[in-house]
């Protein structure tokens, strides 16, 4: 069956791989499933026709046969359910997986986003340079924890899984700002996710929308 995703028609990131499209063609990657791309521009996210696959005009979307899905979580979580490669059989360890799944998206994403939505749209207000620090330290503490459980280990808890897909997606928005240099561990776990050759192929994907230029390889 034909898996279709949506991603933007120009990502604001210019190709950094940064829009979470990213995640999920990482995930197909991951499971070796092929999918095709539908482009969609700002304007096309918000009519009717999108909207009635994304009720919050968002992207990605997901569409496979019958099925319609948005949200990052629920789309890799389909995927990694679906196909082999994202979670253990152990069904223990397959939940402690899912667990990291949604300690990504619940507990380390909001202050990240916290920090981008202050940079992007805060940046002129006269409380802008106080509140910075504040918000760095809330992504700090949520590092810190991280860092403390991964130790030295390579993954998360044992194999890479979709926790570790949905973790490394996640940390990845904070390359530019210098916090994830700060936890070596850190840093190197997302570095070795993007090392992954799925991840390349994904990254690689992403970014010929941008340059145009199809992947090779
Ligand atoms: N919770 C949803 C999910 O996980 O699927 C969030 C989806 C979401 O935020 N989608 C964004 C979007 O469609 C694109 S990824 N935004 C348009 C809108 O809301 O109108 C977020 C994103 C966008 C751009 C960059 N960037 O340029 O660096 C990074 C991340």
């Amino acid at each position: 069956m034909t898996i279709t995703i949506t991603a933007f028609e120009r990502s604001p990131d210019g190709g950094k791989g940064l829009a979470r499209d990213t995640r999920v063609r990482w995930a197909l990657e991951e499971v070796g499933q092929r999918y095709e791309v539908r482009l969609v521009s700002f304007r096309a996210m918000r009519e009717p026709a999108h909207r009635a696959l994304h009720p919050f005009g968002q992207i990605p979307t997901y569409e496979e046969g019958s099925l319609t899905l948005f949200e990052t979580g629920a789309i890799v979580f389909h995927i990694a359910d679906r196909y082999a490669g994202l979670l253990p059989d152990n069904a223990n360890a397959r939940a402690r997986a899912i667990t990291w799944m949604f300690a990504a998206l619940n507990t380390v994403e909001p202050p990240i986003l916290e920090r981008e939505t202050a940079r992007l749209l805060e940046r002129d207000k006269t409380w802008y340079e106080k509140r910075l620090p504040l918000v760095d330290d809330r992504v700090r503490d949520r590092l810190g924890q991280l860092s403390s459980r991964l130790g030295n280990a390579d993954w998360l808890d044992g194999a890479f899984s979709a926790g570790d897909l949905m973790m490394v997606s996640v940390l990845l928005r904070l390359r530019s700002s210098g916090i994830l240099d700060e936890y070596p561990n850190l840093a190197a776990y997302v570095a070795r996710g993007e090392a992954r050759p799925a991840y390349k192929r994904a990254f690689d994907a992403q970014l010929a929308v941008f340059t145009g230029k199809r992947p090779t390889g």
